[in-house]
């Protein structure tokens, strides 16, 4: 009986399976039937639709659910592509680069910035700098100085410097230029060549240390250091023959006379008095060495062999005398004395005899020297208010300030023998 009723109804089955086959082949006639079809049909289009739907997608993100199957977290973006894919080959060695640190930013600390394209092509063309015209560094400024000058010292720049001019007070220039204090100008007996005594050579370069004797040209040229400032070594005259250079020193303990060798060598004590010795001025014939001394007991005027031997006080008077200057024919020396008052330029004889006051002058009066012809003299004096340079006859008449400059100490004037090349 089941097995009746299930062939039954596998019959039932089976007609209307063949109907719809003859209803797609377009053999079935009944319309219900082909509707039927239809709808089935488009079930399984759309059915197929979907799995291809499903298959496209699976096949773009296999990649992605591998990675995170494998635990890798987002799959990577590419700004993390691997170096490995740089265009200039493997760089995983190389190490990456680092910013600037601070102290290379203090090594250059202005940044160099390019200038951009724009500004490259808009900058304006700059002209060729005219170059001044060289200046040979050999040739001096000042020409080798011939005929009569006057060497001073004047602290007109700062600190002192050595300075020319003719004795009517033209043409002065500086011509040691130089940043310590530079003073004492002694020609030599051509007069082509000035001693004087510097502080360059000291901390602070001014005339309170000790200073050095040097030599340089009479244009300044040449600056050599003579001696090494051992005590303070000041006030340089030459001997006649040029060939030494007698000076003031405190190297022995007290101030001595020394006399050393224009190079350097020979440095010899003459006086080796525990008094004060200082200002010497070698005698033009140079057999005598004119100083002052206060082995005395007061500062007297002091003449001894050029050897140091036999000194002998010839200004004789209790008051300060110093500076003694010789005459060019060595017949007279002027002096610098307080017996009057107050400072005051004297004239005497080599022996002492015929001192005689030539300033006269309340205010102060310093050394004197003597032009070539002796006939006149170059002192300097602070009678217009402050220190100048003054030019007188020997005889004291016709003073005339020739340095010429009020805001400035204008001092030491040497008056130069007659130069010639
Ligand atoms: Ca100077
Ligand atoms: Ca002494
Ligand atoms: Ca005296
Ligand atoms: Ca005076």
């Amino acid at each position: 009986m089941q097995a009746r009723e299930k062939e039954a109804r596998d019959q039932g089955l089976r007609s209307e399976w063949r109907a719809i086959l003859n209803d797609s082949k377009g053999i079935g006639k009944d319309d219900a039937m082909s509707k039927r079809a239809l709808v089935i049909l488009g079930i399984i289009l759309g059915i197929g639709v979907l799995f291809g739907l499903a298959a496209y997608w699976a096949a773009s993100e296999i990649p992605l659910i591998a990675h995170w199957v494998r635990g890798g977290g987002p799959p990577p973006r590419e700004t993390n592509i691997p170096l490995q894919s740089s265009p200039y080959g493997d760089l995983s060695g190389i190490p990456s680069p680092q910013p600037p640190t601070t102290e290379f930013l203090a090594w250059s600390p202005t940044p160099i910035i390019s200038p951009s394209p724009t500004e490259v092509a808009t900058a304006t063309p700059t002209p060729t700098p005219t170059l001044p015209p060289l200046q040979p560094t050999a040739t001096p400024t000042i020409p080798p100085l011939v005929g009569e000058w006057i060497a001073f010292e004047t602290e007109r720049h700062g600190s002192l410097e050595i300075y020319v001019m003719r004795p009517d007070g033209s043409n002065q220039m500086d011509i040691s230029n130089n940043w310590a204090d530079d003073g004492a100008p002694a020609w030599s007996p051509d007069g082509k060549r000035i001693a004087f005594v510097s502080w360059r050579d000291t901390a602070l370069g001014t005339w309170h240390g000790p200073g050095s004797i040097y030599i340089m040209n009479n244009n300044g040229t040449n600056q050599v250091r003579l001696t090494d400032g051992a005590g303070g070594d000041n006030w340089p005259t030459w001997s006649p023959d040029g060939a030494r250079i007698a000076f003031q020193s405190g190297r022995s303990g007290n101030l001595d006379i020394w006399v050393i060798n224009v190079d350097g060598t020979g440095l010899i004590n003459l006086t080796n008095n525990p008094a004060p010795d200082a200002y010497p001025d070698w005698s033009p014939d140079g057999t005598r060495i004119a100083f002052a001394s206060q082995r005395d007991g007061n500062w007297e005027i002091y003449l001894m062999d050029a050897d140091g031997s036999n000194p002998i006080n010839i200004s004789q008077n209790p008051a300060t005398d110093i500076y003694p200057m010789w005459s060019p024919d060595g017949t007279r020396l002027t002096f610098q004395t307080r017996r009057d008052g107050n400072r005051e330029i004297y004239v005497m004889n080599a022996d002492g005899s015929g001192q005689v006051n030539l300033t006269n002058h309340p205010d102060q009066d310093w050394l004197a020297t003597w032009s070539p012809d002796g006939g006149r003299l170059a002192f300097y004096s602070d009678r217009s208010g402050d220190k100048e340079s003054y030019v007188m006859n020997a005889d004291g008449s016709g003073v005339v300030n020739i340095s010429q400059s009020p805001a400035s100490s204008d001092e030491f004037p040497s008056w130069s023998p007659f130069i010639s090349f």
